[in-house]
């Protein structure tokens, strides 16, 4: 006969044995503080460590204007350099284009050196199985759909420059979707959305020349020869590509290269493009401000950077930034944490004031 207490014991251990892991994980924010002009701190739990390392973090607010790209050493992670060891003037920092945002970025001209591929990031490192993928982007240029082929980004692998992956406008479309450079791109019955074209309807038309936050979140398929690769992708917070089933790739390789800008063809000689807050990381683990109460309906969205170090199970330290974007739109804004699972926290307003930081 067992004692009522080692029963409920063993009912609480059974009950935590067969509860999801997920539902224990969930992050919840409890609190935050600040001293003056110091980091603010997020109290709370379920935020589980890091889990990974960050492999870019940079606003550019660092560079000179007019500074080109090559060996440019970014807040965190990766040195920056230009693919096929360009060194001209179509990849340099400049202020941001827009009259409502301000800052340097870094724009990617192919009209200067006119050349089809034109890109920036960093080769030969890790290898990765798994990367988060964000940055601001605004492009512009005359593409027509008919003849032209372009790519935001290319993640290129150790095994005969594969696995590959890219968001892209497959020729003769119009629609944005990601793409593994394997696939015939045919669609069947058994394959309906080759190119993981996205469900919200973002096109050429509604993302020419407008800045924009765009979100990768990518875990190859494992083994190799299984149909279980992870491709999301979220534009201004709205999750548009979801496919759990992706077979990414198709030999035992992982990412080495990132190159973001990447290809215009058919419409180098006008094509033009500015990029600013990139951060990629091994773990989706992350810190948002956004201007919504429900993450998914999140509009403006801005990363907040985190070290590593600062990333506690049940407390983070973070310099809040882009304050002043959510001061402009209905001066309310909230508090994410995002743990290594992919889950989210509860809204947390943000302090007020809000006190913006030097950026
Ligand atoms: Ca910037």
């Amino acid at each position: 006969m067992q004692t009522p207490h080692i029963f409920i014991k063993k009912l609480i251990t059974l009950v935590i044995a067969l509860a999801p892991t997920g539902l224990l994980a969930a992050p919840v924010i409890t609190t935050t503080s600040q001293t003056d002009s110091g980091p603010l701190t997020i109290t709370g739990s379920g935020f589980g460590s890091f889990d990974g390392e960050i492999v870019s973090w940079d606003d550019f607010e660092g560079h000179p204007v007019g500074s080109k790209i090559n060996g440019l050493k970014p807040i965190a992670g990766h040195t920056w350099s230009a693919i096929y060891d360009y060194n001209g003037e179509g990849v340099v920092i400049t202020k941001t284009p827009t009259e409502d945002d301000t800052g340097n970025t870094v724009k990617v001209d192919w009209t200067i050196d006119p050349e089809t591929i034109r890109a920036f990031g960093w080769a030969g490192k890790g290898p990765y199985n798994q990367l988060y993928i964000t940055y601001r982007r605004l492009m512009t240029g005359n593409f027509v759909a008919a003849t032209a082929n372009h790519k935001q980004f290319y993640l290129y692998g150790n095994k005969s420059q594969m696995p590959q992956l890219m968001p892209v406008i497959p020729g003769g479309q119009d629609r944005w979707g990601v793409y593994n450079n394997v696939s015939t791109g045919a669609i069947s019955a058994s394959n309906p959305n080759p190119n993981n074209i996205n469900t919200l309807g973002w096109n050429w038309g509604n993302t020419n020349g407008k800045l924009q936050r765009w979100e990768i979140f990518t875990k190859l398929n494992n083994p190799y020869t299984e149909k279980n690769g992870l491709v999301q992708v979220w534009l201004d917070g709205k999750l548009g590509i979801d496919n759990k089933s992706y077979q990414i790739r198709t030999v035992d390789g992982e990412f080495t290269d990132f190159r973001l800008g990447h290809i215009a063809q058919g419409f180098y000689t006008t094509a033009r493009a500015w990029f600013d807050d990139l951060y990629i990381a091994t773990t989706p683990a992350r810190v948002e401000m956004c201007d919504a109460k429900v993450y998914a309906e999140c509009t403006v969205k801005h990363i907040q950077y985190v070290k590593p170090g600062d990333w506690s199970p049940t407390s983070i330290k973070v310099n809040l930034r882009k304050i002043s974007a959510f001061k402009l739109s209905r001066g309310v804004a909230y508090l994410y944490v995002i743990n290594s699972s992919g889950e989210v926290s509860n809204a947390y307003p943000s302090p007020e004031p809000l006190t913006p930081t030097p950026e």
